[in-house]
């Protein structure tokens, strides 16, 4: 049953499928703010010999024989983690940064406790406490938003809520915030409900590794994250906490809410860990935080309105209802124009999430091309020309066409084509 034959000639659909998505990623403006693009090390970890193997425990206490290099990789991960966040226990387990709220949610509360956590429609993530979602459906949710006015979290709103509803844990962190957070804050709000404390940071993940926002390791209880967005890995999720709480975690992510590890995934987690231990890793999310304020700068100053004035991590959300657009037709314009970015709420949308009157935009992805100060404000200025003119193909086309042409001279995998 050994078949050593390319992917190429065993399934070309599928063969041209990836290499479809290679071409598209290498010779688009990739603007999601949650995606990125790994190193090639990172990708060989991630389709390496590991996935056949079955780990299911944890190092030195599995379940299943030969699991001596899965051990290997999984003690390197935790470590590194442990080291890059100057965190005292992490669990590298969990599959996506759903499973790892997930984790702490099964670990901590019981069905129908309660549990408060920022609106997705001011920036939240659905597995803060939205209806949709199992953290909405199995727990009582309070949410709390952001000022009208200032478009940031209000923490004296938030202290207030919690001190009326007593919640059991807080959740602090958000998908589509661009402001610090003030994680010391929401500790001392916490601290005067008695309620536990957890921060998600699956977005600016990659900013507290390098010191670039302030660390809520030393504030909360839990943090989890994802490790593919700013933090520049394998998709995947982990998950950390304080010594108090280490078996209570691993019990929930394994055997609780997930049966055997991915050991490439964890492999590669590894080493996109190691990885951000380097200077070079540091600067490169200096520049990501100094390319947003850039591109936030250049939109402004084309009339455009950054939501809350402007950001301070990754990614900026551009109000698109002041440009007469929704969200959904300016999300299909840019990408007529060869710029992915996703619709998203802004705060106190009168539209639907499937409409929304914002697009999300990050700089994660071009920043790991290259790309600086001057490509912002050629990349400020392309959105600009595609949504002044929405319904103009010759116009969209032109804008591709540059696009084509700044991605030529940053090139993405290149040893992969
Ligand atoms: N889907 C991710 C994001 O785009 O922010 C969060 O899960």
């Amino acid at each position: 049953m050994s078949d050593y034959r390319s992917l190429k000639s065993v399934d070309p659909v599928v063969y041209q499928a990836i290499a479809d998505e290679r071409a598209r990623q290498n010779f688009g403006l990739e603007l999601i703010a949650s995606e990125n693009f790994v190193s090639r090390a990172v990708l060989e970890a991630t389709g390496s010999v590991l996935t056949n193997k079955y780990a299911e425990g944890y190092p030195g206490r599995r379940y299943y024989g030969g699991c001596e290099y899965a051990d290997v990789v999984e003690r390197l991960a935790i470590d590194r983690a442990k080291q890059l966040f100057g965190a005292e226990h992490a669990n590298v387990q969990p599959h996506s940064g759903t499973s790892a709220n997930m984790s702490v949610y099964f670990a901590v509360l019981k069905p129908g406790d309660k549990l408060m956590g920022l609106d997705l429609a001011c920036g939240g993530h659905l597995t803060h406490g939205h209806r949709l979602s199992y953290s909405g459906r199995d727990f009582q949710v309070v949410a709390y938003g952001v000022d009208r006015e200032t478009e940031r979290i209000d923490y004296d709103a938030v202290e207030a809520l919690a001190r009326a509803e007593r919640p059991k844990l807080i959740v602090c962190g958000a998908s589509a915030y661009s402001r610090i957070i003030d994680f010391a804050r929401f500790r001392a709000i916490a601290d005067q409900v008695g309620a536990l404390l957890m921060a998600d940071i699956a977005h600016i993940a990659g900013l507290v590794a390098a010191g670039l926002h302030p660390s809520p390791v030393p504030h909360c209880h839990f943090v989890t994250t994802t490790t593919h967005k700013t933090l520049r890995g394998p998709r995947g999720g982990l998950v950390m906490c304080q010594e108090a709480f280490a078996k209570e975690i691993d019990r929930s992510v394994f055997p609780g809410i997930q049966g055997g590890p991915l050991m490439h995934v964890i492999a590669a987690k590894a080493v996109a860990l190691g990885e951000a231990q380097t200077e070079e890793w540091r600067q490169y999310q200096a520049q990501i935080v100094a390319n947003a304020a850039r591109l936030a700068g250049r939109l402004i100053g084309l009339g455009f309105r950054i939501v809350s004035g402007g950001t301070d991590n990754h990614l900026l959300l551009l109000d698109v209802a002041k440009a007469g657009l929704t969200g959904k037709v300016a999300e299909k314009v840019l990408e007529e124009a060869g710029m992915t970015v996703n619709k998203n709420t802004i705060p106190f949308d009168p539209n639907p999430p499937l409409v929304a009157s914002g697009v999300r935009i990050g700089v994660a992805a071009v920043t790991t091309r290259g790309m600086k100060e001057p490509e912002m404000d050629q990349i400020g200025d392309l959105i600009a020309e595609a949504l002044r003119a929405p319904e103009d193909g010759a116009a969209l086309a032109g804008a591709r066409a540059k696009v084509r042409e700044l991605c030529g001279r940053f090139p993405l995998y290149d040893a992969l084509m």
